[in-house]
């Protein structure tokens, strides 16, 4: 019996598991734009057209390796908007009752599927460790540290191992990676692909359904097909990943990507492999063209925390979206979509992320996560505003990084501190500073950093929590050492600027 086999956006893998499952010769593949998808945030601009030029891509590529692919486009009149809708409408066009998928990215979508009584959902095996395995695992566990799955992972996989022992000596050379930006450093900025007719169509697509929504459409820039992904990959690891290590955690204003990927796009959207990506690296260490310590975090980073986010995301289920231990019910400041604020850091940082629909890890972390930990703005309000910002965004991913890493609304869960930094670290590792209308000097008074007096005000007012935690007990016994004077000072200028941000 011939069944339909849904394909949906961020699956674009020839190997996915429901194409294994299916028969080229008799099975019809489904894919769908529809506006539910395209809608459950406000995705930037540049996401949409990435993730919709990348479905009518791989479709043309699964038509030439032979299959019979049924798609339909966000502008079909007919299109019903919903996923539901367009799989009724297709097992109808095609005189089928049963349909094959693998398991989604995002609990609201399983949930739903899980409910179509025609679907069988497979699991999603594009990953090194599987899920259910992940919460076998972490269940029971004293304490989650990624260091320790991430050792599991490289004994799994092999990966810069010597026997049974990590190459160099070392499982972790993060020591090495935290070099400041000298002056004139002149990375090397990913490739840019000229849109061809295919993406241009969406383009206009995109430009005529979303006028006024966020994030710069023009220049689009990114790869959207498998071999465009590749060369981005390619380009990478001969001219940034040598010295990915030692700049990893650095931000410049003129120099947006620094020596990162810039693949988490084409990653999550399954044009890319992660161990191939991880084998490549490898291989350059091996050849002497790459420092172990840039290979071995660039592995890090794709088997270590992209595995473990996703393990943890699954784990804890649904309800971890919601998550709020530190109680933080501030709203969003409206800067975060504008970028209209006298915060250079922040300025710099949302603007980017406005018109490249990306930006670098310590960025998000340490600047708009940083802000919004110190400010105690609403983490599910945040964690709206990451999915939709960034073009790798899907909630297995961005979920855990802002709940857990970045904000530390799950109590310690994922992180075993909360990312928290006053503006010295941001000046330490960037020239953001500079142009700044704050003095980053300033501890107190109407030019103080912001980050300097929300610091404190965060460790004032979470001291009970945080004297507990043997990595922040410090800060709170500073605290505690100020002056009464002080104190009161800090927590005026703080509170002064908070009622700013409305
Ligand atoms: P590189 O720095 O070059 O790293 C290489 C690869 O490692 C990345 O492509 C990515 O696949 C992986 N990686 C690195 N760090 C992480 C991490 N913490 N978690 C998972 N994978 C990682 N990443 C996403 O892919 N999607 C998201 O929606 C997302 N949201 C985030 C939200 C917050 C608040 C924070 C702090 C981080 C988030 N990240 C997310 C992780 C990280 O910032 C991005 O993966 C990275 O910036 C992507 O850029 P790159 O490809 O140049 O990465
Ligand atoms: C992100 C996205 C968007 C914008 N649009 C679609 C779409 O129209 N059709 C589709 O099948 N998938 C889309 N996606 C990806 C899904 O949202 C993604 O599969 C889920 O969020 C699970 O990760
Ligand atoms: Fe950001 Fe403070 Fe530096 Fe200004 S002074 S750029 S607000 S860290």
């Amino acid at each position: 019996m011939a069944r339909l086999v849904l394909v949906l956006g961020d699956q674009l893998t020839p190997e996915l598991a429901a194409l294994r499952a299916a028969d080229r010769a008799s099975d019809v593949v489904l894919m769908a734009e529809v506006a539910e998808e395209a809608g459950y945030v406000p995705h930037h601009r540049k996401k949409l057209a990435l993730v919709f030029a990348a479905m009518r891509h791989f479709a043309a590529e699964l038509r030439a390796a032979g299959w019979q692919v049924d798609y339909t486009r966000l502008d079909d009149p007919a299109n019903r908007g919903h996923l539901r809708g367009e799989v009724e409408r297709a097992l109808a066009r095609h005189g089928l009752d049963a349909v094959i998928v693998t398991e989604p990215g995002e609990w609201r979508l399983l949930e739903e599927l899980q409910r179509w009584p025609a679907a069988t959902l497979l699991a999603d095996d594009r990953f090194i460790a599987d899920r259910h395995g992940f919460a076998r695992w972490a269940t029971g566990r004293k304490g989650l540290r990624m260091e320790h799955f991430y050792r599991l992972m490289r004994r799994k996989t092999g990966l810069l191992m010597a026997g049974d022992q990590p190459a160099g000596g070392q499982w972790n050379f993060d020591h090495d990676n935290r070099q400041r930006p000298p002056e004139g450093l002149i990375p090397p900025d990913p490739p840019r692909f000229a849109p061809d007719a295919i993406t241009r169509e969406v383009l206009d697509m995109v430009e005529q359904r979303f006028p006024g929504q966020f994030g710069s459409l023009h220049p689009f820039w990114f790869a959207t097909d498998r071999a465009g992904a590749e060369a981005a990959f390619a380009h990478f690891l001969h001219h940034a990943l040598p010295d990915f290590g030692r700049y990893q955690d650095a931000m410049l204003q003129g120099h947006r990507f620094l020596f990162h990927a810039v693949i988490s796009p084409y990653l999550n959207l399954g044009l890319l492999d992660p161990l191939a990506l991880c084998r490549a690296a490898e291989a350059e260490w091996q050849a002497g063209r790459v420092p172990l310590n840039s290979a071995e975090g660039f592995i890090r980073q794709i088997i270590g925390w992209r595995e473990y986010v996703r393990g943890i995301y699954w784990w804890r289920g649904p309800g971890y979206a919601r998550e709020n231990a530190l109680d933080a019910h501030r709203p969003l400041p409206a800067f975060y979509w504008s970028g209209e604020t006298d915060m250079a850091c922040m300025r710099a940082c949302i603007t980017q992320t406005r018109e490249e629909a990306y930006a670098h890890h310590i960025q998000r972390l340490m600047v708009t996560g940083n802000f919004a930990l110190l400010a105690g703005i609403d983490p599910y309000e945040l964690h709206e505003w990451y999915l939709a910002v960034y073009a790798d965004a899907y909630e297995w991913v961005e979920l855990p990084n802002t709940v857990g890493m970045s904000q530390f609304a799950d109590g310690g869960l994922l992180a075993s501190k909360p990312y928290a930094a006053s503006g010295a670290y941001i000046d330490r590792m960037s020239d953001y500073c500079r142009g700044c209308a704050y003095d980053v000097k300033a501890k107190e008074g109407p030019r103080a950093c912001p980050f300097n007096l929300l610091y404190w005000h965060f460790i004032a007012r979470h001291a009970e929590r945080l004297r507990r935690n043997p990595r922040m007990a410090r800060m709170v016994q500073l605290w505690a050492g100020f002056t009464p004077d002080r104190q009161a000072r800090l927590r005026h200028d703080a509170a002064a600027f908070l009622a700013t941000l409305g």
